[in-house]
């Protein structure tokens, strides 16, 4: 089936192209991942909880299932090695062989195609050098391409040399190259601006550039902007690709540390969480400056990448696969309280500010 199925830039040519939402956060939320680590063995340990979210997430509209092997390098592996003895069976390969079944499973079942996912290597801020750093990206591409994913995407790089090298070795494999970074506004933390992130990323030869992580969705499409004009000045085409956190930070605006700075991640983040009308608020905005792959990062739930779905379902010319209890507003009409009817309108949620119920209390102790 997955022969049939249009490619990456085929779809990004012809519309948009709905992103999946988050692995590490949901699953360390539903008691698969560690916090912390953030680390992937959940595809060997409990491969019915990450089947289960991929299936959520196609479900609710993703047109990719990105494979769940964020920080899936021996580099980074080798954390879990300190303290579990199971673990030692749990390596690059069998990890990345293990995450690519399960995508590539899943995204059978609908219209979905898979992306070999990486992100940053601990090397590279330990100065190991180029050599060790690319080894380490090289021998997770090896494993996608033997999978045969549909293409390649590197994801939230807080430095820009790093990400060129990571898109050096995808380019060698003859499969389309995504890459974001975790940067808003302020640039990356060596201090290049979103725009020259964007440049470069495109020199390097990536078909798609980005933000991933970090920041809200409008911080996010700020810096995202930045990445346009300085591409659009520079002559370069590339699709631009967005999956910004499910949580609003306006407050770290300008803070390179991105929502690690916040003093509520990452066990306290709820108050903060995104609406499905945020979502909305999103994807058009996004879809209006430009970006053609919009999804989401941490904190984006199912119900957040169907908000994208539903929102540019004409653009996109289908609903999500579950829009059979995706009736949106109006299905508040069914209720059996005429309060809920009053609210069947989007005029009604768009102009809503959600309270958050919160008494102020500041410490466990002020409760008792
Ligand atoms: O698992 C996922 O959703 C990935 N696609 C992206 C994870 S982004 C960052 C996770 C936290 C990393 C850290 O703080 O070390
Ligand atoms: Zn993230």
């Amino acid at each position: 089936m997955s022969g049939a199925k249009k490619g990456l830039l085929e779809r990004l040519k012809d519309g948009v192209v709905v992103g999946d939402g988050s692995f590490v956060v949901t699953l360390e939320r539903r008691g698969y991942v560690e916090a912390g680590a953030w680390t992937p063995e959940a595809v060997v340990q409990y491969p019915d909880a990450v089947r289960q979210l991929h299936r959520e997430f196609l479900r609710a509209g993703a047109d990719v299932m990105q494979t769940f092997t964020f920080y899936a390098s021996d580099n980074r592996l080798s954390c879990l090695q300190q303290n579990n003895d199971e673990a030692q069976e749990i390596n690059c390969t069998s990890l990345n062989t293990a995450a690519c079944d399960l995508a590539k499973g899943v995204a059978s079942e609908g219209d979905a195609i898979v992306a070999g996912s990486m992100s940053p290597v601990p090397a590279y801020v330990e100065g190991k050098g180029k050599e060790v750093v690319v080894n380490e990206f090289q021998k997770q591409v090896n494993v996608f391409k033997e999978k045969k994913v549909d293409f390649l995407l590197a994801e939230f790089f807080a430095y820009i040399e790093e990400a060129e090298w990571a898109i050096e070795v995808m380019k060698g494999f003859g499969l389309p190259v995504a890459c974001t970074m975790n940067i808003g506004p302020a640039g990356d933390r060596s201090g290049v601006s979103p725009g020259d992130c964007a440049i470069r990323m495109a020199k390097a030869g990536a078909d798609v550039v980005g933000i991933n992580c970090h920041y809200d969705p409008f911080i996010c499409l700020d810096a995202m902007k930045m990445m346009k004009t300085a591409l659009d000045k520079a002559g370069l085409s590339c699709y631009l690709m967005a999956q910004p956190v499910g949580w609003h930070t306006n407050e770290i605006r300008n803070d390179t540390r991105g929502y690690t700075a916040l003093p509520e991640f990452p066990f306290a983040m709820e108050p903060r969480l995104l609406t499905r009308v945020d979502v909305a608020r999103f994807a058009r905005e996004a879809y209006n400056i430009g970006v053609r792959y919009i999804g989401g990062c941490c904190g984006f739930e199912p119900y957040h990448i169907r908000a994208i779905a539903e929102e540019l379902a004409t653009e996109r010319g289908k609903r999500p696969p579950g829009h059979d209890k995706s009736g949106g507003y109006k299905s508040l009409r069914k209720s059996i309280l005429p309060s809920q009817h009053e609210r069947s309108y989007r005029d009604y949620w768009d102009t809503l500010v959600p309270a958050s119920g919160r008494r102020e209390f500041k410490h466990m102790a002020d409760v008792n």
